[in-house]
Order: structure tokens, then C-alpha cells, then sequence
């Protein structure tokens, strides 16, 4: 038995980690809905913030060996809205927009700055999420790992030089659930010119190829979510109070618009094997669970119809082609998308281009990102469903795709129960998701194949450091990686791991050590009866070996394979983030992954839903090992900016802070 969280780790009466609050019941809890008192939060900048006397500016990071071509500025607020025209909630802004507004580009090897003004209530701390950070692994923006997190009234400066990569990434808030509640914002690298493009995979007309690149040089971006009106601190509090995971959202926004859907009960029922649907797509937990607590009526049960109109994107018919990179920056769902009538070339995955592939619905984990080209090729309007994929709720929102239209013969829009007026168009999956018939192609994430082809490193050989990260859950809440839970103090109560290594390496918990420069593989094994998750590693990015169903009882991946297990050693997956396989009740699942992790870096690497990672399920890897001197030298403005003028001091902390009751005696 193992008190993880009772080991007497720091937790401050300043920063007070939310996370202690947490595991206490009661009082404590009840102390998180009124720490910031949200229900004053004013429509603009907090009340208590003036910018000029307190607010801190510092002479900007190092050079990293280039000029800045680009600085980006956010200012990080406070509004009160709701995306779904639901009750108005807390929300976060970038420059006024929740979930961020028009994504930023730039180009592929430009140096560029992130500049950040917080004047949020709420100290945060913001990950570029996909870059290398191969000539800056400190400016990763994870508290605790690689920074401290940065308070209110400071502006914190990102800077980082994007080579090697190209397409679509996205910025968030690493610190506790706060991206969830809006600080999200996306940009977009143009490949360099040079850079071979897949596009003459598609077609062999030159002017189509040119005008493919030109299009992906200038995409739509369309951003994916699930969407909730509670806030993520009020829901940390009832998700404790329920003993229960918070497994039902009131819809999908896309480009952060969306429409409460209610096609009723009956409907829902008829897409699912489960007889326990809510009004609201969701699992009854009343009758999944013994909790005795009551679950909240707005969140499970009531579905309360909203009424906007789907988002309309245009096209224009003379290119031929349509081009469009996905992000699904959702807490929880996974999604499905198709486009009605049209095949979609699936060529890019988190950035990476991989061989198109031709499918007519594609399935996107939370944080990753999908790339596909389609043919304009019969002018109308059609709908783009957005399913949650294969999870406990079933929910669609809608977008509408147009181009070639005739504005003097407009088709009628048609309405059923529920459901937003729609082009009359012809589905490729319902609203849950499920292909509407056997015909349609749905793409398979191990088949997507990296492009340029080319064996990964050390093919059909052991990496040199191979790591079993196996995950299970306790519960609906606590999920762990390795047999432990990662301790969510570690965030803000000591010096991040970057610079204070020694103290992590000692607690023995949550973390690996490896020379950076290793080829490493991970295996993940998934216990019995535990779902999928979309697993994102910070830095590297990894090629996906291989998955199935079934016991794992080897040592390494060439031993696997010498097995029978079927490993792609020929230009698997590329991705930041992977989906690992569900494993029914009694047989587990495995997964492997394999990357260089050349940059000396602290890497993290989580579940990216928000709840599985901040209930346990991280694990950082030290890529690097001290001893050695491998560790980079954090630059000045790095160590101490993170924490306003002085270099960081441990947090002092007291009794208080350590009694946190340990909910989970059983997990080993
Ligand atoms: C941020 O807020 C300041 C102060 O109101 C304003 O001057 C500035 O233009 C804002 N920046 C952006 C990028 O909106
Ligand atoms: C391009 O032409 C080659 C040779 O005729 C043919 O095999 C290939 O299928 C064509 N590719 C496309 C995308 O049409
Ligand atoms: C739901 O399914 C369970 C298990 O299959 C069964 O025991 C129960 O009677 C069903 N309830 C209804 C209302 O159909
Ligand atoms: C609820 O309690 C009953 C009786 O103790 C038990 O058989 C059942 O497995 C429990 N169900 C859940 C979901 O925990
Ligand atoms: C949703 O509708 C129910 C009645 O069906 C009502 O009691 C509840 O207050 C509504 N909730 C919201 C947030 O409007
Ligand atoms: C789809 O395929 C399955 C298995 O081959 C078959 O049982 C089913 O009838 C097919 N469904 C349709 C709609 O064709
Ligand atoms: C997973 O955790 C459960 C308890 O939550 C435990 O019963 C089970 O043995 C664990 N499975 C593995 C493979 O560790
Ligand atoms: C770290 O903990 C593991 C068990 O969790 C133990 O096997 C190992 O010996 C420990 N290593 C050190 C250096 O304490
Ligand atoms: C793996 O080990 C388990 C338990 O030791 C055993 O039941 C299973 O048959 C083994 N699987 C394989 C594929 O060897
Ligand atoms: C989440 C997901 O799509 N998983 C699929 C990935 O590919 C494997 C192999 O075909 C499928 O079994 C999974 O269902
Ligand atoms: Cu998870």
C-alpha cells in the first residue's frame, strides 16, 4: 500500500495547489467555489489589476541563435459567456476570445515570441503543444517540470525557433484543468518551400498539385471540443462528491460555436447497446454506479435545447480541392468527423504529413491533428458531423461545408426533432458516430503510414531504453501510469524538475531518467476492462510500432516481434499523440511507441484528458541524466521569470497542507 499523496510534499497557503483541497472532502472543498468567487468575475479584466503600477514587464528571453520574425502577443482575462447560447459561466480569454480566435501562422524556421500578460485571477502557465523545442527544451511551459507557473499581473515570454516542423499545433494553459476553460489558442507553420509535399499522391495535374500547396500553405482550421457550462474547478468538486468521472458534456462546439442537441431518449436509445441513455446522450449514472450521492440534473439528465445555427464554411469551387487541418482540443471526447458526400484524403496527423490516405470518416483524439483535402466536385451544401467517438456519451454537433452554390436556387434546409435545420445532404455516420452502413470507410489510426517513407531508427532491433508506462484505473477518477499516481502538488510546490532534478529523482515516483540521445520505446499495457486514452508526449515525436489485443509478456519490442506480435518498422503513425487501445474485461491491451529523444530535456508525458491527467495519469522522463552534466542551462530570464522578480524559493507550507486523506489505498 502506498499513501501517495500523504508523502508531505510542499503545498503552500499562496499557491494553494487546488489539488489539496481537492482530496480533502467537505469544507475544503467548498473553500475552491469561493477562492476566486467567480460569480462576481466581471465581463472584462479583474477588478483588482492595474496594469501600470503592478503589472510586470522585463527585457524579453535570450537569443536562440536567430532573430525574432514574429512576436504574438495574449492578454489572458476573465469573461463571463456561453459558447452554446446555454447559462452564462466563467470562462478564460486570449485577446477576448475564449478557446482563442483566428489561429496565428508563421513559418517553418522562424524564431518567434509568445507573449503572455496575465490578468486572470489565476496564475497559469502555457504549452506549445507538438513543438521540439530542440534549441529551447526550458520554454515547454510545464509547471513543475519545466517552470514555475506565471502569477497574475506578470507577462511571461515563450521563445522558441519551429524547425524540423511544419502544420497545425496549438498553445494551452498546462496548469491544473485551465485550458478547459478557455485558454487555448492554435497556429499554423507553412512548410517550407523545399519541403517534399504529398500532394502529388492526390493528382497528377501540376496545376492541382500548386494549387493543393497553396491551399495548405493557407488552410481552414476548424478547432473541435466537447463543452460544458460548468466551469473545470466546480467540476473537480462534484466529480469528488460523486465519487464519480464527469462523463457527460451539453455539446460539441466547433470554431467554439455550438447548439445543445436533444434528439430525445428514444432516439439516443436506438444507437446504443447501453439501455441507461440520459435526454443528453449520457450514461444514467444512477444506474451505473452505487454512489448514493445525487448527480446533478442540469449536468446528466436535463437536456435543454439551444438554438444556434451550425457554423457555415466556404469554399471556393475553382480550386478544385478543399483543404481543411483539424485540432480536437476537447477535455475528454475523442471525435469522429465525415463530411456528407465527400471522400476526404487524410495527409496530415499532428502536424506530420503521411501518405494520403482516402476515407470518408476520420477519427481524431483529444489534442491531435488531422489534415485532409477533398474534391469540390458537385457545388451545394453539405453537413460536417462531429461525433464523440466510441465513448460513454453520444453527442454530435453540426458545421456546414458550401461552395459552388447557386445563391438564386437555394435548397431548403430540413429540421428533425432536436436537431438543428440542415442541409438535406447524405450521411456518412449518425449521431453517434456509427457508420451509417458497412460502405462507410472509416480510417484506421495504425494505418496511416508517415511520409516520406522511411524506416524508423534502429529498425527490427531493442531500443536502447525501453519503458513499461502500463495503466489502470481505481475508480472512474484515479488513473495511474507505471502503478503510480503523479502527484498533482508537484506542479507549484517545489523548483521544476528542469532545474532541481535531484529532488524528483529522489521522491522515486512518476519519473524515469535515460541519456538523452537514446532510442526509447514505451509499452504501454492496459489493464482489463480500462478504456482507450489519447496519450500526447511533450518534445519528440514518436512513431507507433504497433497495438493489439491480448497479454504482453516480453522484455522488448524485438523480442514482441520475434513473438508473432506485428510490429511496423516501415514509416509507421509520426504523431505527438496516440489513442491507445481499449482492453476488454478480461484481456489486456498493449501499445508501443518509439521515439529518439535526442533534445536533453524534463519531458512529460500524460493523458490529455484533463481528468485522467490531473487525478494521476503523467509520468515524467527526465531525458538527460544529471550525473552527467546532460541537463541544459536554463538561461536567465527562464529561471527567474517564472516567479516575478526573484529566482524561485521553495513555498513554505505548513500541517495543513499535507492532510490530504488518501482515496486510494487499493492502487498498486
Ligand atoms: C492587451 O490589453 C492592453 C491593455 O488593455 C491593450 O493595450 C492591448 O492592446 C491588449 N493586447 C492585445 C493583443 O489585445
Ligand atoms: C498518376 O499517373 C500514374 C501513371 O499513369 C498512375 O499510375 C497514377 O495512378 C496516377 N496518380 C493519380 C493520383 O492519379
Ligand atoms: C437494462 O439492462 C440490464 C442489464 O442488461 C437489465 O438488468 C435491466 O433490466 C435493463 N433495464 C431496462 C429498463 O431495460
Ligand atoms: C452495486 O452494489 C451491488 C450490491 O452490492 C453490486 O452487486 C454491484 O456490483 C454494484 N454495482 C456497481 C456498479 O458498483
Ligand atoms: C433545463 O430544463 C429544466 C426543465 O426541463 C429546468 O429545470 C432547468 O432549470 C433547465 N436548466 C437550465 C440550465 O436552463
Ligand atoms: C454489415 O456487415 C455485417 C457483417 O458482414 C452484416 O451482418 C450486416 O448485415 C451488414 N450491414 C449492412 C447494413 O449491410
Ligand atoms: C488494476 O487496478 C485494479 C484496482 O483498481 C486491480 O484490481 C487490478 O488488479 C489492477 N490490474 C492490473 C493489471 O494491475
Ligand atoms: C524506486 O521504487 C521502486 C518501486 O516503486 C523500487 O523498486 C526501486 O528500488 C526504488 N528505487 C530507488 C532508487 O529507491
Ligand atoms: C502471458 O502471461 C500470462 C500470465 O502469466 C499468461 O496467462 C498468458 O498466456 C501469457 N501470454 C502469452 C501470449 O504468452
Ligand atoms: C481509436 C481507434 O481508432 N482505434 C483503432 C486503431 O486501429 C486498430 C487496429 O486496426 C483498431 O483495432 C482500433 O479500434
Ligand atoms: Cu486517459
Amino acid at each position: 500500500m502506498k499513501s501517495i499523496f500523504a508523502i508531505g510534499l510542499a503545498a503552500t497557503a499562496a499557491a494553494t495547489a487546488i489539488s489539496s483541497d481537492l482530496y480533502a472532502n467537505g469544507d475544503h472543498a467548498n473553500h475552491l467555489l469561493t477562492r476566486h468567487d467567480k460569480s462576481e468575475t466581471p465581463d472584462k479584466y479583474h477588478k483588482d489589476k492595474d496594469y501600470k503600477d503592478h503589472f510586470d514587464i522585463y527585457a524579453g528571453p535570450e537569443s536562440l541563435g536567430g532573430d525574432v520574425v514574429k512576436q504574438f502577443y495574449f492578454n489572458i482575462t476573465e469573461v463571463r459567456t456561453n459558447l452554446i447560447n446555454g447559462p452564462s459561466r466563467f470562462h478564460y480569454a486570449l485577446n477576448d476570445a475564449v478557446y482563442g480566435g483566428e489561429p496565428l501562422v508563421f513559418n517553418e524556421g522562424d524564431e518567434v515570441e509568445f507573449v503572455f500578460d496575465n490578468y486572470a485571477f489565476e496564475e497559469t502557465s502555457i504549452h506549445l503543444h507538438g513543438l521540439l523545442q530542440e534549441f529551447s527544451p526550458w520554454a515547454d511551459g510545464v509547471p513543475g517540470v519545466t517552470q514555475s507557473v506565471i502569477p497574475q499581473n506578470k507577462r511571461f515570454i515563450y521563445r522558441t525557433r519551429v524547425t524540423d516542423q511544419h502544420g497545425l499545433y496549438w498553445g494551452h494553459s498546462h496548469l491544473r484543468e485551465l485550458y478547459g476553460d478557455g485558454q487555448v489558442f492554435s497556429f499554423y507553420v507553412r512548410p517550407a518551400s523545399d519541403r517534399p509535399k504529398p500532394f502529388g499522391l492526390l493528382t497528377n495535374s501540376t496545376d492541382e498539385i500548386a494549387t493543393l500547396e497553396a491551399l495548405n500553405d493557407n488552410p481552414t482550421i476548424i478547432r473541435l471540443s466537447d463543452y460544458t457550462s460548468m466551469p473545470t474547478e466546480e467540476k473537480k468538486v462534484a466529480t469528488f462528491e460523486w465519487a464519480f468521472g464527469f462523463l457527460c458534456f451539453d455539446a460539441i462546439i466547433i470554431n467554439s460555436v455550438g447548439r445543445q442537441n436533444c434528439p430525445g431518449r428514444d432516439a439516443l436509445q436506438a444507437l446504443t447497446a447501453s439501455n441507461t441513455t440520459t435526454d443528453k446522450g449520457c450514461l444514467n449514472p444512477n444506474v451505473i454506479t452505487n454512489s448514493t450521492q445525487e448527480f446533478d440534473a442540469d449536468v446528466w439528465f436535463n437536456c435543454n435545447e439551444t438554438d444556434t445555427a451550425p457554423p457555415v464554411f466556404e469554399f471556393n469551387y475553382e480550386d478544385g480541392w478543399g483543404v481543411i487541418h483539424f485540432l480536437n482540443h476537447a477535455e475528454h471526447w475523442d471525435m469522429i468527423v465525415s463530411i456528407d458526400e465527400h471522400e476526404v484524403f487524410t495527409f496530415a496527423a499532428d502536424g506530420n504529413f503521411h501518405e494520403p490516405l482516402v476515407n470518408d470518416a476520420f477519427i481524431i483524439g483529444v489534442s491531435n491533428r488531422i489534415g485532409v483535402a477533398f474534391r469540390l466536385d458537385k457545388p451545394g451544401e453539405y453537413v460536417m458531423r462531429v461525433a464523440a467517438y466510441q465513448d460513454p456519451q453520444i453527442v454530435s454537433g453540426y458545421a456546414v461545408v458550401r461552395y459552388g452554390m447557386d445563391v438564386s436556387a437555394p435548397v431548403e434546409w430540413t429540421q428533425e426533432p432536436g436537431l438543428p435545420a440542415l442541409p438535406p445532404s447524405q450521411p456518412f455516420i449518425d449521431y453517434a458516430g456509427n457508420p451509417v452502413s458497412n460502405a462507410t470507410r472509416v480510417m484506421d489510426n495504425l494505418s496511416l503510414r508517415s511520409w516520406p517513407n522511411e524506416l524508423v531508427p534502429k529498425a527490427y532491433e531493442a531500443a536502447d531504453v525501453t519503458l513499461r508506462l502500463d495503466f489502470n484505473a481505481s475508480g472512474t477518477l484515479f488513473w495511474g501510469i507505471a502503478g503510480e499516481l503523479y502527484n498533482p502538488l508537484l506542479e507549484t510546490s517545489q523548483p521544476p524538475v528542469l532545474t532541481n532534478p535531484d529532488y524528483y529523482l529522489g521522491l522515486n515516483m512518476s519519473i524515469a531518467n535515460y541519456p538523452a540521445g537514446s532510442v526509447v520505446d514505451l509499452i504501454h499495457v492496459t489493464a482489463p476492462g480500462n478504456p482507450r486514452h489519447p496519450i500526447h508526449k511533450h518534445f519528440e515525436h514518436v512513431w507507433v510500432l504497433g497495438a493489439g489485443v491480448g497479454s504482453f509478456n516480453y522484455s522488448d519490442t524485438a523480442e514482441a516481434e520475434a513473438a508473432g506480435l506485428p510490429i511496423m518498422w516501415d514509416s509507421p503513425p509520426f504523431r505527438d499523440g496516440w489513442l491507445t487501445l481499449a482492453a476488454p474485461q478480461d484481456e489486456p491491451s498493449w501499445f508501443i511507441v518509439r521515439y529518439e529523444g535526442a533534445t536533453a530535456a524534463a519531458v512529460l508525458l500524460h493523458c490529455h484528458i484533463l481528468e485522467h491527467q490531473n487525478n494521476g495519469m503523467a509520468f515524467t522522463m527526465l531525458q538527460a541524466q544529471p550525473a552527467r552534466g546532460q541537463l541544459p542551462q536554463v538561461p536567465e530570464y527562464y529561471r527567474a521569470r517564472a516567479n516575478g522578480e526573484e529566482l524561485y524559493t521553495p513555498l513554505e507550507f505548513g500541517d495543513a497542507d499535507i492532510t490530504i486523506p488518501v482515496l486510494i489505498d487499493d492502487f498498486e
